[in-house]
């Protein structure tokens, strides 16, 4: 196959704050929503996590021995600010600062998302998203970010998923509203991520900045009209909506249609909709883990069951999620599409026409330690190969597709299923209850990474 990655492809891996970094409560930090959700049972809390913010520069040289180009992790909010919007903490700022200078100094990008589902627990208690208060929380917060670090940080993103958020809140710990709650939250979230975008191209900072939603294309289970548009339906709901605002500044106007229909329209003003247009993005950053599948749905049928977020849901009267009979699973349950991979890469291409970042993809198995310290990972090589191969079809396609951070460069905690189900390309030795000694230990799917960034993608095997 013609290798089509570019010279200068950013190879990466990626993480989140919460998920990695552990130290929940040191050096000043606040507690965020993801330190005081209710979790389920025989689940790890975030506490530890891979002890991430103790481990820094042993985790960052080992990332630079993987070859890392790029690293995708997300900032607290709570470590910078830790009520969200008082006072800022400087021992949270000095972490940050490290941790991007080690990266520079290993000669590897750092991709900033500035929130990845962790909104300060105070704000939260004032209303979160629904107050339109957090709107200026996070504008402020934002800026501290870009005054900070902007001269250093050249890719920056701003909400790590937010259609996830909304359409499988429960799922990923940010809560479980009615529609037209969320529906509210999620529009002051496009006004917020408007207003922030505006700010960073105002002051003219030299970098880009960008959404990072889950993006995957939905399949109509037959050739039926009536599934095509179930099917176009659900796409604009789950996709479109969250692209059209950042590239465009505008509603997609077949969500607006449905939101009506189910009485979860928000309250938007026309200064609102000025602010919308006012701030748009420079690339798009999305995560890919799988595509879904829908059909029509009777007006009758029943509500949308929300629990993990890759599995189908459904909206009486405009689709009905369903399994894809063409699809393998994952051993937790989730589709393995890489042809889709290249269909949702070029399908965005056509519609936004901006350079692309893929910021999550990747294999969540029950890896297994060996007796002489290997974790034989073939499952996630096999994954990852395929979603790569498909990949550079769609830059061959076309699509201009920058880099490539799946999830996850080290193991952390899944959003709700522990550490059981581990991503990294590193091992951290941890169970869900005991912290073991919290070593790492390289993956086989470690030293087939660190060859495929070596030959650019050349050599997959
Ligand atoms: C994405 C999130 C990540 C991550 C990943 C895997 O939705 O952005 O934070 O965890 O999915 O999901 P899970 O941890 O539920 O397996």
């Amino acid at each position: 196959m013609t290798n089509h990655f570019p010279k200068d492809f950013l190879w990466g891996a990626a993480t989140s704050a919460y998920q990695v970094e552990g130290a929940w409560d040191e050096d000043g930090k606040g507690k965020s929503v993801q330190d005081v959700k209710v979790l389920p049972e025989n689940t790890s809390d975030f506490k530890v996590a891979a002890d991430h913010y103790h481990h820094m520069k042993e985790d960052i040289a080992l990332f630079k021995e993987l070859g890392l180009k790029a690293y995708r992790f997300s900032i607290a909010w709570t470590r910078v600010i830790p009520d969200g919007d008082g006072e800022i903490n400087p021992k949270g700022l000095q972490f940050y600062s490290d941790l991007i200078d080690e990266c520079l100094k290993h000669g590897i990008e750092p991709v900033v998302t500035v929130f990845h589902f962790d909104l300060p627990a105070a704000l939260d208690e004032k209303g979160g998203w629904k107050n339109r208060e957090t709107i200026d929380a996070f504008v402020r917060y934002c800026g501290i970010l870009f005054e900070h670090f902007g001269d250093r940080v050249k890719y920056w993103l701003t909400i790590n998923e937010q259609n996830m958020m909304v359409l499988a809140g429960a799922a990923v710990g940010t809560g479980d509203r009615s529609f037209k709650e969320l529906f509210q939250e999620n529009h002051h979230m496009l006004l917020a991520q408007a207003m922030v975008m505006k700010e960073y191209h105002d002051k003219n900072y030299n970098g880009m900045i960008g959404p990072a939603p889950n993006i995957a294309l939905a399949y109509p289970e037959t050739d039926h009209p009536e599934d095509m548009r179930a099917a176009q339906n659900f796409n604009a709901l789950r996709n479109w909506l969250f692209l059209d605002a950042a590239v465009y500044g505008v509603y997609n106007h077949q969500v607006m249609t449905m939101l009506k229909a189910i009485n979860a329209e928000p309250e938007i003003t026309d200064e609102d909709l000025a602010i919308m247009k006012s701030g748009t993005c420079d690339f798009i950053a999305f995560n890919y883990y799988n595509t879904g599948t829908v059909k029509a749905s009777p007006v009758a049928s029943t509500a949308s069951e929300k629990n993990d977020q890759q599995k189908g849901m459904n909206l009486p009267g405009f689709f009905q999620g369903v399994k894809n009979e063409h699809l393998s699973v994952t051993e937790f349950g989730w589709e393995i599409d890489p042809e889709g991979f290249r269909t949702t890469a070029n399908e965005i291409y056509s519609r936004y026409h901006l350079p692309m970042i893929v910021t999550e993809n990747g294999l969540g198995g029950r890896d297994e330690l060996t007796e002489d310290g290997k974790i034989h990972d073939a499952y996630r090589i096999s994954y990852l190969r395929d979603h790569i191969q498909t990949m550079n079809q769609a830059i061959g396609d076309g699509a201009e597709i920058i880099g490539y951070c799946p999830w996850s460069a080290i193991d952390l905690i899944s959003t709700h299923e522990g550490i059981r189900k581990r991503y990294g390309f590193i091992y951290v030795n941890r169970s869900d209850f005991d912290m073991k000694d919290l070593k790492r230990y390289k993956k086989d799917s470690f030293a087939w990474y660190q060859k495929v960034i070596a030959t650019n993608g050349a050599d997959l095997d």
